[in-house]
């Protein structure tokens, strides 16, 4: 049960870029949770919950981030001219395990700006977690054989494809669906919002594989870039095009502080 992160020495380049990568993640969602704590009073209450979604989303993910620098700084020293492991090992299943927490509020969050509620809310939202809890914890498994058994990799990672393919069939129903109940103008931007999802999303199970097509110190490297792409897509970006939409529809439904915020009231300042 080992990830192919231990297996390699690497040069001060590689090594110092994957920890660099680690670290502004972890600045870019702590930054991130400030900017979604303050915009949330421009946000309708009714869809406050979203952004309340995104500061939890960015605290997870922000110490997870810093737990994974922390243990690749621990794991390698520099020694006889390149980076080499010591008495620990660096581990990407802390990852997958706090998938668990943070992709339910990514989905919650979505189905909330799609204007869901009630029962039918608690139901999308309830299948959706359980295909994505479903796909996790196969993912999660598959990963512990990238290096002792690469078809046990394929098999799991198959498994849990099939549920990540069954999950955005559901998204993407529930957004075509939901559209035309947007209002303001962010039914075009739900769309936008549906392509980042399939792109971002989808660089997880490629970084999954790279003990399959890269096994290399240069393929680990491949690798955390495309966590840390993943990352700051599917979480920040994502969350800033949810908070845009929970604007435009509050601004659209009366609420004045969105119209502010949008620009679309005019201050009246009074002249002393
Ligand atoms: C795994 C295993 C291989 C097959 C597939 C996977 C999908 C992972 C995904 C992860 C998304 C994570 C997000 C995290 C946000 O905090 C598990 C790598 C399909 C889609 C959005």
């Amino acid at each position: 049960m080992n990830n192919i992160e231990n297996l390699f020495d690497y040069t001060t380049g590689q090594f110092e870029l994957i920890d660099h990568l680690l670290t502004m993640g972890v600045g870019v969602h702590f930054a991130a949770l400030f900017f979604f704590l303050i915009i949330s009073q421009f946000v309708a209450p009714k869809y406050r919950v979203a952004t309340a979604l995104s500061c939890i989303v960015m605290v997870s993910a922000g110490l997870i981030l810093y737990s994974q620098a922390a243990m690749w700084t621990d794991a390698f020293a520099y020694k006889d001219g390149a980076y080499r492991l010591q008495d620990l090992t660096f581990s990407n299943g802390y990852r997958y395990v706090n998938w668990m927490a943070t992709i339910p509020c990514l989905l919650t969050q979505l189905l909330i700006v799609l204007n869901l509620k009630g029962k039918s809310l608690f139901s999308t939202a309830t299948w959706l977690i359980i295909a994505a809890w479903g796909m996790i914890i196969t993912g999660y498994v598959g990963q512990l054989y990238e290096v002792e058994d690469i078809s046990q990799l394929m098999i799991w990672g198959a498994i849990s494809t099939v549920l990540f393919v069954i999950m955005n069939f559901i998204v993407g129903t529930k957004i075509f669906t939901q559209r035309s109940t947007m209002l303001g103008g962010a039914d075009s931007t739900i769309k936008k919002v549906f392509w980042l999802m399939m792109f971002a999303w989808t660089l997880y199970p490629i970084a999954y594989l790279v003990p399959y097509f890269m096994n290399t110190a240069d393929g680990v490297v491949l690798r955390q870039f495309l966590f840390t792409v993943a990352d700051i897509s599917s979480k920040v970006v994502y969350g800033l095009m949810i908070s845009y939409i929970a604007i435009k529809q509050s601004a659209a439904a009366g609420y004045v502080p969105a119209q502010q915020a949008l620009g679309r009231l005019g201050m009246e300042f009074k002249e002393a």
